[in-house]
């Protein structure tokens, strides 16, 4: 498993370094970076590693707990050994300040899941340098959620069918997933996936510029949620690293800018891939084998066994929306590269607010505060099946859905209704409503269409009717969905900026 890595699944394109002029438009990248709160302080720095190796200590002495209470000595139990592990943009050495730390705790055998939502938690219940504790055993991904000395962290849990966890376990190593349940395949996937992009990149420097500057990108264009059908981190870095294969030697702002031109025209739904996918008894990525497979628009397979699209969520209406963004894109890098353009442009915010006639607005409502929490965590998961129907509607053409939601509490209202119409109401018992908006774009083509209508009541009535016959639905969970017109739109989806003029036509096709 020690040879000599290969980059990818085909020849780089280019072996070409870096010209003079390549080198000074990738340190004015990374000054826009810095810029933009990106980098975290070295203090902030040598506090997580801190953190890290005082989690690493309580996970060994959770371990050597759990099998003291199983009539080990101790001698044994300190044996039994217990390492963490990071993923996430922590471990992809892309975090920006005030991130969390996705961390994995890999156990032996003997301690099971419950002893970590048990023994574990409580052990973390007593820490003083641990707040916001949360357990969400019941997840597709169980996980602990806390704030360690300040620093979020997620925990993940894994027990592998070892008797003891020696020191240099190596997770990319296929054995340990044999007799493991399906939890901790997910729960290992992470890490698995993180080690194996960070060594299948060809100059991790590189990576790491390149990769901050697309996720910036992504999320001032509002194309950065996988939950919301865009990609998430985790298909960013993948779509990253193959360019960065292609280009071994290339800069920075060269990696950003053939990523821009290779992905507007990348023939999907071939697939991105940093390596041939392995196979093995587990269900792996192929469309030949697997139907649903097959409607995966913009394919990016994870490299470690078992591989998985990470982009399975992208509809029509996102790639689109994706595809203009790549465009654009290229087109800025290209100016950028023959001195005709700044940065700053490439990470204009998004024109998402003036971009379509017609808006929809979902608005998730609840009476208490922690009602809220679940329900618009439930509804923003359900947005796209939303998005989905709508897309079969005559007359639309795509209703791509703004990635992030709008928060927004209403006092001394007796109704949803009377609240968001702002209806003076008197009489009956008043309440706070704790919303959140997400919204959803219409690109309208009525040339087909007699009436000149859209006909979206039964698409909203049947996404209200999923959304309200949710197994965790309370009582004061609400749903309201409403269009609106662009000039009707409440001012904060401009975040205090004034309301841009309206353009004739802004999407590029
Ligand atoms: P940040 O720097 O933290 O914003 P990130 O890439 O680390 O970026 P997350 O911490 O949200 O993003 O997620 C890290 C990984 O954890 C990505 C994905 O493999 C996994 N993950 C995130 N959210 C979920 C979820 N709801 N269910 C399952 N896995 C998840
Ligand atoms: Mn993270
Ligand atoms: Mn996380």
């Amino acid at each position: 498993n020690t040879s000599i890595p290969q980059y990818g699944i085909t020849s780089p394109i280019s072996l070409n370094y870096p010209t003079a002029k390549d080198t000074e438009i990738s340190t004015e990248l990374e000054a826009i970076l810095r810029k933009n709160g990106l980098f975290e302080a070295e203090s902030e720095s040598r506090k997580r590693e801190i953190v890290l190796g005082k989690l690493n200590m309580l996970v060994r002495k959770f371990v050597q707990t759990a099998f003291i209470a199983q009539g080990f000595t101790e001698e044994e139990a300190i044996r039994a050994g217990g390492k963490i592990f990071t993923f996430g943009s922590y471990r992809l050495g892309v975090h920006s300040s005030g991130a969390d730390i996705d961390t994995l705790c890999v156990v032996p055998q003997l301690v099971d899941r419950s002893h970590f939502f048990t023994i574990f938690f409580d052990m973390l219940k007593e820490n003083s340098q641990v707040t916001e504790l949360t357990a969400v055993p019941d997840a597709y991904v169980p996980v602990i959620k806390m704030h360690f000395d300040e620093i979020p962290i997620d925990l993940l849990f894994a027990n592998l069918a070892l008797s003891t966890i020696p020191e240099d376990l190596d997770l990319l190593d296929n054995s340990i997933l044999r007799n493991i349940d399906e939890k901790c395949i997910l729960s290992l996937n992470g890490s698995r996936v993180a080690d194996q992009i960070v060594r299948l990149v060809p100059n991790i420097g590189t990576f790491h510029t390149a990769l901050r500057c697309i996720k910036l990108w992504a999320k001032k264009r509002a194309i950065y949620s996988n939950a919301m059908g865009y990609l998430g981190g985790v298909a960013w870095a993948l779509m990253v690293a193959r360019i960065c294969q292609l280009y071994p030697n290339a800069a920075p702002s060269t990696i950003v800018a053939r990523f821009f031109s290779i992905y507007y025209q990348w023939k999907w739904p071939m697939p991105v891939m940093l390596k041939h996918i392995e196979d093995g008894p587990l269900p792996v990525w192929n469309p030949r084998v697997n139907p649903a497979e097959r409607n995966h628009r913009m394919p990016v397979i994870t490299p470690a066994y078992p591989s998985m699209c990470s982009t399975h969520n992208v509809c029509a209406s996102t790639q689109s929306v994706i595809t203009a963004e790549f465009l654009r894109g290229s087109q800025i890098t290209l100016n950028i590269e023959h001195g005709k353009g700044k940065w700053e442009d490439l990470f204009a915010k998004s024109d998402f607010f003036s971009r379509y006639k017609v808006y929809l607005q979902v608005v998730a409502s609840a009476r208490s505060q922690e009602n809220h929490r679940i329900w618009l965590g439930f509804v923003e998961s359900r947005v796209r099946m939303f998005v989905l129907k709508l897309e079969t509607v005559p007359g639309v053409v795509a209703s791509p859905p703004y990635p992030y939601g709008f928060e927004k509490t209403y006092e001394d209202f007796t109704s949803l209704e009377a609240a968001y119409f702002n209806k003076a109401d008197k009489e009956g018992e008043k309440f706070k409503f704790y919303t959140t908006t997400f919204y959803i774009g219409l690109d309208i083509d009525f040339k087909d269409i007699k009436d000149k209508k859209l006909h979206i009541e039964r698409p909203a009535s049947d996404f209200k009717r999923i959304l309200l016959s949710w197994d965790g639905w309370k009582e004061d969970m609400e749903v309201l969905i409403k269009n609106v017109k662009r000039s009707e739109l409440p001012i904060e989806v401009y975040e205090g900026e004034a309301r841009p003029p309206i353009k004739k036509k802004a999407l590029p096709k």
